[in-house]
């Protein structure tokens, strides 16, 4: 019905380049089809998604394929993921499984920026409305992966087992026409173990309708602020406006959530005095990491174009420092670091599992020792 690829076409491997239709029908006619090995790797930093997707499409083709777990955190020109194999047999999805993981990582990488930035408040994925619904679980699953504290779009809970999450539109408020109203009937009506966030932008300045809100609505968990694109005012003197409001009223736990227009600078500059970031555009519209696939070893013999490195390589870390050291797979590894990429299908088939939540795990874990080593503004304003 809508204008989306089918996973069938996906798996067929259509949803390719042209130019891998010609290579097949010419390397078949000359009889040519090489064992390779073939490196994603990208120029920048990031945090790598979108490997189960890969796994997905690759199962069942005769190849081997290598990655770093999802969540991992990459360095320029390290390998993310490694495919060997008979190279016909895999040529055509280089289309495709490079889009599986630009997309996602880049999503991902955004995500984790703003995480950083956030400090220890919290971060919600708002954007999915930003790109096409189709993708809306893979959107979700990659800010997921990267650490955010919650997703907005119900049809997470379908397809990814993740709650989700969220306050109200303008249109409830607008439907009852009097903010109270509205507020009230949200308070009568949700389950109970949602925090109660009432809107407060809709018709009058934001101080006036959060005290409206504490004073009327008998639960108020916290306030949200939707518009400070469109308001004059200084966003943090009006935030510490309410917040002082709120303090005299005795109401100095309700939270304050901003969303709309958010970005990292936003974020990073307003963290110590917002409780929760709404993040739209930011996350949900990043652009793609843009990982290119390159043959770095021909029947055993090293060889790559001009601009990269042959050889079939292994990356190895040290988790405490987040430094890492890139040898060719066959070398004897360095002490005290670890493996990053493993081993994830053999002959078409999958030996280990990609899970989103351990993915999370080793996301946030990097989070904190960047934190550690003191180098959270390089990664927040993306200086590697
Ligand atoms: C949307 C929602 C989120 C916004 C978008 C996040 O606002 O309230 O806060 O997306 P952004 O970071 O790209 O701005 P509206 O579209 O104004 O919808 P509503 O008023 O119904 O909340």
């Amino acid at each position: 019905m809508f204008l989306v690829v089918r996973d069938q076409d996906i798996k067929s491997g259509i949803a390719t380049d042209k130019y891998f239709i010609w290579t097949e029908r010419i390397l078949r006619e000359k009889k040519v089809n090489p064992f390779v090995v073939a490196e994603f790797t990208a120029s920048r930093w990031g945090i790598f998604s979108g490997l189960s997707d890969v796994l997905k499409l690759m199962e069942g083709i005769d190849v081997d394929i290598y990655a770093m777990p999802e969540g991992t955190l990459f360095f320029p020109h390290e390998p993310v993921m490694i495919v060997a194999g008979r190279y016909l047999d895999f040529a055509r999805f280089e289309t495709a499984m490079l889009g599986f993981v630009c997309h996602s990582s880049g999503v991902s990488t955004k995500a984790f920026r703003a995480k950083l930035a956030a400090g220890n408040r919290k971060v919600l994925s708002f954007g999915t409305r930003r790109q096409h619904p189709a993708l809306a679980a893979m959107i979700e699953r990659a800010a997921w992966i990267a650490g955010v504290d919650g997703v907005s779009n119900f049809a997470a809970e379908k397809y990814l087992g993740i709650e989700s999450l969220g306050t109200m539109p303008h249109a409830l408020i607008i439907s009852f026409r009097d903010q109270v109203e509205a507020w009230k009937a949200y308070h009568e009506v949700v389950d109970e173990n949602v925090p109660r966030t009432m809107l407060v932008d809709t018709y009058c300045d934001e101080k006036t309708e959060a005290i409206r809100a504490v004073e009327n609505v008998e639960r108020v968990d916290a306030v949200r602020l939707d518009t400070p694109g469109s308001r004059r005012g200084d966003i943090r003197k009006i935030i510490q406006e309410i917040r002082w409001e709120l303090k005299i009223r005795g109401k100095e736990d309700v939270k304050i959530v901003l969303s709309g227009g958010v970005d990292i600078e936003d974020i990073f500059n307003l963290r110590d005095v917002v409780d929760a970031f709404g993040v739209g555009t930011s996350i949900a519209g990043a652009g793609p990491i843009d990982f290119s696939m390159d043959i770095v070893e021909k029947e055993g013999e090293f060889c790559a174009k001009r601009g990269k490195r042959s050889g079939m390589k292994q990356v190895y870390r040290d988790w405490k420092t987040l430094e890492d050291d890139v040898r060719l797979f066959r070398d004897e590894e360095p002490e005290g670091r670890e493996p990053l990429l493993k081993k994830y299908m053999e002959s078409g088939k999958m030996i280990a599992e990609t899970d989103m939540n351990k993915s999370r795990e080793i996301a946030l874990k990097q989070m904190e020792v960047i934190r550690i080593t003191g180098r959270e503004e390089e990664f927040i304003f993306d200086r590697i």
